[in-house]
């Protein structure tokens, strides 16, 4: 009898490639592709480059919600260029305004089984509908596109039994922090977490949608709820019924691991700064002054969400020392909000109502006052990300960062003394309204933009590829301190030459400007180096500059990806002590790299010149990744297996 667990049971059924066995490479095909204007520039150029006219997955959306200011023509032209590239090349485009691209495909999009590969890692969040949602960088997603299969490590599954019904004030977010809590930020790398047991049936769609968004601060491959009575009730009130399949688990399952989580023993929890998985309980730090409170993101922007927070809004007046935002998730939650009195809520409390897009998320605005303590109902609060440098980025529920705007400081809501509000977490139908949702249209030309830079051209990797040092960093570096976001360089997503400029500012404005004079170099760094978002662009901005190989204890697993997508080595210490053998400014060497990569030897010898030392270092690459770091690259690679496709005879 079978025991497969759901996620294998999916991947299973899309599997073309490898052997089921954890870490060992497996390709699988993908149904449906997403992009986002942040990462959907350079994928759809990459696209371009493999010379297709048309997307060959079953369906593949480019959304607009990141790079939203338009503080100068950038933005505007990127939006122009990704809705004319959708049109002309078959993809669905979504209009900046209709919400975040994760938000939008749960309503209108998801489907129980299918697998979902998207530029940004919160694609998890579709896990919530029982889909196999993964994100990845965006030339392995426009490999996708392209009908290609995604190669990644053979997951390890950890079942994540819940057991009992959260209580009053306590949320499906409150559940993500205590997984994070638990397990830590970079704790989930190479594994899926499972949700089952009794609990799972308590929780809707847009519950679970929030726990499997921010499993991804687990580092986790991806997240995964069955599709169960509450999926098809979500479908059917999205007017989708017929994407409805029913999926479980075989009886009898069998998991790598396996965590219980009692939903009536928790209580309100809250992320301190700088970590998603710096959590304690909110009562632990009640007190604390409040300056600023954002809901938002697609972690907490669902209609449910707003509705609760305009509940226990409904004729108070925000604090005076707080300032309050709420960005909707997408245009349909905004619209239901608005049918609701939600939206006359919020103004009459005194919020200000953003646009459906990801905003303060990504510092694209709102940043808070220097030094302030902001609450959030984010995913992520590494330092900085809000584009101030000292706040202090503080992540809840929806239900804890409005009872800080009623009181001011920071409140267990359980302790405000207001009703519990009563919301229907889905509603029997919700407003379906998909004009801002455009099809192709293979009739309109490309615009491509002053401002659009061409693709960078990389070359094979040196026989000996030699250097300094340029930076020896800590452990969880995020791909936020790597090359930043926000409303200088999101503009600049299609510039290769000019984003680069911003690479590490924030730890060393120096950077850039030493690693240029350098020629090149090696970044050393501690565990879980290049944490959170999947933006090819850090991986990209190091191979530009010259940096050929990271050494590290860890990586995270979609920045790993992406250096080798872009030819630069991810290598790991083969004892993590060496680690304080590498210093600042040092001259090495990755003695034969070359020649010990194309035979196959599992570990490299740094040598050290200004010390005289040899360091041992693996490269844990699979033979394919192999083969895309001699070329250069992957898109160097992927022409290369064309051009000797194509000489074939027959
Ligand atoms: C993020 O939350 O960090 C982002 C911005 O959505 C990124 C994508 C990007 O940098 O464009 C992500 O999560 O992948
Ligand atoms: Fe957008 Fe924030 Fe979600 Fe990233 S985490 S997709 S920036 S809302």
């Amino acid at each position: 009898m079978s025991t497969r667990p759901l996620a294998r049971r999916i991947i299973e059924e899309h599997l073309v490639g490898g052997r089921l066995e954890a870490g060992e490479e497996i390709a699988l095909r993908i149904d449906q592709t997403l992009t986002q204007d942040a990462t959907g520039t350079l994928a759809d150029l990459q696209f371009g480059a493999l010379g297709l006219e048309t997307v060959r997955s079953e369906l593949a959306v480019s959304y607009v919600d990141h790079n939203m200011l338009q503080t100068g023509p950038e933005g505007a032209d990127d939006h122009r260029f990704l809705r004319s590239f959708a049109a002309r090349h078959g993809m669905r485009f979504s209009r900046p305004g209709n919400g975040i691209c994760h938000q939008v495909h749960l309503e209108r999009f998801s489907e129980p089984g299918k697998t979902l590969l998207g530029a940004d890692s919160h694609t998890t969040t579709c896990g919530g509908a029982g889909m196999l949602a993964i994100g990845a960088g965006g030339l392995d997603v426009a490999l996708a596109m392209a009908g290609r299969p995604f190669s990644l490590a053979m997951p390890t599954v950890v079942a994540v039994t819940l057991t009992g019904r959260l209580r009053a004030w306590v949320t499906a977010k409150d559940v993500i922090l205590e997984l994070l809590r638990r397990v830590g930020a970079g704790g989930g790398v190479g594994k899926v977490f499972e949700f089952r047991g009794e609990g799972v049936a308590t929780l809707s769609v847009p519950e679970r949608a929030t726990i499997a968004n921010m499993g991804a601060e687990l580092g986790a491959t991806t997240s995964i709820f069955p599709s169960d009575e509450r999926t098809r009730h979500f479908l059917e009130a999205q007017g989708r019924g017929a994407a409805y399949r029913p999926l479980a688990p075989d009886p009898g399952a069998r998991y790598d691991e396996e965590l219980v989580i009692a939903l009536d023993a928790l209580e309100p929890l809250i992320a301190l700064p700088h970590s998603p998985d710096n959590v304690v309980s909110v009562r632990s730090v009640a007190g604390t002054p409040v300056q600023q409170v954002v809901i938002g993101s697609c972690t907490n922007s669902s209609y449910r969400d707003l509705q609760v927070a305009a509940e226990m809004l409904d004729g108070r007046t925000v604090h005076p020392d707080v300032s309050m935002c709420v960005a909707p998730g997408s245009r349909q939650a905004y619209l239901m909000a608005e049918a609701a009195g939600a939206i006359e809520s919020f103004i009459e409390a005194g919020v200000r109502i953003l646009e459906s897009a990801c905003g303060p998320c990504i510092g694209m605005g709102q940043s808070p006052a220097s030094g302030a303590v902001s609450l959030r109902s984010f995913n992520r609060n590494f330092q900085g990300r809000s584009g101030t440098p000292d706040a202090l980025v503080h992540l809840a529920s929806v239900e804890t960062c409005v009872a800080a705007a009623i009181a001011g400081t920071i409140r267990d809501p359980r302790d405000l003394g207001v009703a519990y509000p009563s919301v229907e977490a889905v509603p029997a139908r919700y407003i379906v309204d998909d004009r801002a949702l455009l099809a192709a249209d293979r009739s309109l030309d490309v615009v491509r933009g002053p401002h659009v830079a061409p693709l960078p051209v990389f070359g094979p990797l040196a026989d000996e590829p030699e250097g300094k040092i340029l930076l020896v960093a800590g452990d969880d570096v995020s791909t936020d301190e790597i090359l930043p976001a926000g409303p200088r360089t999101l503009p600049l997503r299609s510039n290769i030459p000019r984003i680069s400029e911003f690479t590490f500012c924030r730890v060393d404005p120096t950077f850039a400007q030493r690693a240029r004079e350098a020629g090149g170099g090696f970044i050393v760094a501690g565990a879980n180096y290049g944490q959170g978002s999947s933006r090819e662009h850090a991986a990209i901005a190091q191979r530009y500059l010259g940096i050929h190989a990271v050494i590290a204890a860890s990586f995270a697993r979609i920045h790993a990806a992406n250096l080798v997508n872009f030819g630069v080595l991810p290598l790991v210490l083969a004892d993590p002590a060496d680690g304080a053998r590498f210093s600042a400014g040092h001259r090495i060497r990755l003695e034969r790299a070359r020649e010990a990569l194309a035979a196959g030897e599992p570990e490299l010898s740094v040598l050290d010149h200004t010390s005289g030392t040899r360091i041992p270092v693996r490269h844990g690459l699979t033979p394919r990744q192999r083969e895309i770091v001699l070329a250069g690259g992957l898109l160097n690679a992927a022409r290369a297996e064309d051009a000797s496709a194509a000489d074939q005879p027959g």
